[in-house]
């Protein structure tokens, strides 16, 4: 019983998806006498936590029931007032709880205030399935930088275009149908200037009730056009374009902003712009999460920078072929494979005809 009601609450918490960042998603369910009580979950950034939101929705008196919350319960006074003061209020007489909080306002401590009230706490309740609801929430709380997301399809053969460097479309609709979840799910999207160049895209959110990402290009020298689909909707898309530092282009600067552009700029590694110290500014504007779309140099640039936490890799089942065709990560790349960025497995999913490999970086 226990798992039925957790996994309840895994599905509550993902109502929130697109709406709570750069805060966690969270679900609660109360349960008295083998029967639910109240549900709730976080639904937007700044409004009540989950447990709050499962209290607000009680059917009957919550006296001796338990709670079901995939997140150890908050103690401190944020936005809103400690989730562990409502939960000994209503006298709950046992937590079960999936993932700790790593934020080090609440990490244990929730815990131990609801222990010392007397309350029962079993905690790490399928901690696994809760803890892959908020990577990016946990990567942020502790570092303040972006959890970046570089995601690409190729074919079976290791190809994201052919030689002539067409690649619409590798993967089917409904693979396409996941990327747009993702931009709706994460904060941020980034691209390079070359990818805006060649294929002028939008990088909006197109699904129904998605909200488009703050969208981030890296353009060391303001290389892209005027006219391009991001400049042209900056007005209306949270647009940033990072730069290295210059003096020059002072004309184009202003343009851009006049269009409503906003420009980050930073010191020049090996002509680039220097994703780390992007990555802190982005974080310092509550940018938690980044889906990076390439394309191969950019990809490159953000390994060897380290920013990159998870790849997701789409294979589509058809052969391009060639060997000037274009690949994910562009560059020489590594001498010996000894040298490889490395990487584990984490899940495996299908969509439709494609398939769907996401990886998470090894830190050691
Ligand atoms: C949420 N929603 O359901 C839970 C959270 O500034 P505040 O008051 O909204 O507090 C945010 C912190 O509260 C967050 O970093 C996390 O540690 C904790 N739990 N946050 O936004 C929730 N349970
Ligand atoms: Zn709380």
């Amino acid at each position: 019983m226990q798992e039925i009601y957790m996994r309840r609450a895994i599905e509550l918490a993902k109502k929130g998806i697109g709406a709570v960042n750069p805060n966690p998603l969270v679900g609660a369910v109360i349960v008295k006498d083998g029967r639910i009580i109240g549900e709730g979950y976080h639904r937007r950034y700044g409004e009540l936590h989950a447990e709050r939101d499962a209290f607000a929705h009680l059917t009957e008196d919550a006296a001796g029931a338990e709670m079901y919350v995939t997140l150890e319960p908050c103690c401190h006074y944020g936005k809103q007032p400690p989730c562990v003061n409502a939960i000994i209020e209503h006298k709950i007489s046992r937590v079960y709880v999936g993932s700790d909080d790593p934020n080090a306002l609440v990490s244990g401590k929730g815990y131990q205030i609801l222990r010392d009230a007397g309350i029962e706490v079993i905690t790490h309740v399928l901690k696994e399935e809760c803890d892959s609801l908020n990577p990016v929430f946990f990567h942020y709380i502790v570092n303040k930088t972006p959890y970046v997301v570089m995601k690409y399809a190729m074919t079976m053969d290791g190809k994201i275009a052919t030689y002539s460097g067409k690649s619409k479309w590798i993967t089917g609709e409904e693979a396409r149908t996941h990327v747009m979840e993702q931009r709706n799910a994460l904060t941020g999207i980034m691209v390079g200037s070359e990818t805006v160049i060649k294929d002028d895209p939008s990088l909006t959110c197109r699904i129904e009730g998605g909200r488009n990402p703050v969208r981030i290009i890296c353009d060391s020298s303001l290389r892209i056009s005027m006219d391009s689909q991001i400049v042209r909707t900056a007005s209306e898309v949270p647009t940033i374009l990072a730069a290295i530092q210059s003096e020059d282009q002072a004309d184009k600067k202003q343009k851009l902003i006049g269009a409503g552009v906003e420009i980050i700029e930073t010191e020049s590694v090996d002509g680039h712009v220097d994703l780390q110290e992007l990555m802190k500014q982005l974080g310092a504007r509550n940018i938690d999460g980044i889906l990076l779309e390439g394309g191969g140099t950019l990809n490159e640039s953000a390994l060897k920078a380290g920013i990159v936490k998870e790849v997701d890799v789409y294979i589509a089942p058809k052969i391009f072929g060639g060997s000037a065709g274009y690949t994910p990560v562009g560059g020489v790349g590594v001498e010996s494979p000894a040298e490889a960025y490395p990487f584990e497995l984490g899940s495996i999913q299908r969509f439709g005809a494609d398939i769907m490999l996401q990886y998470f970086q090894i830190t050691a």
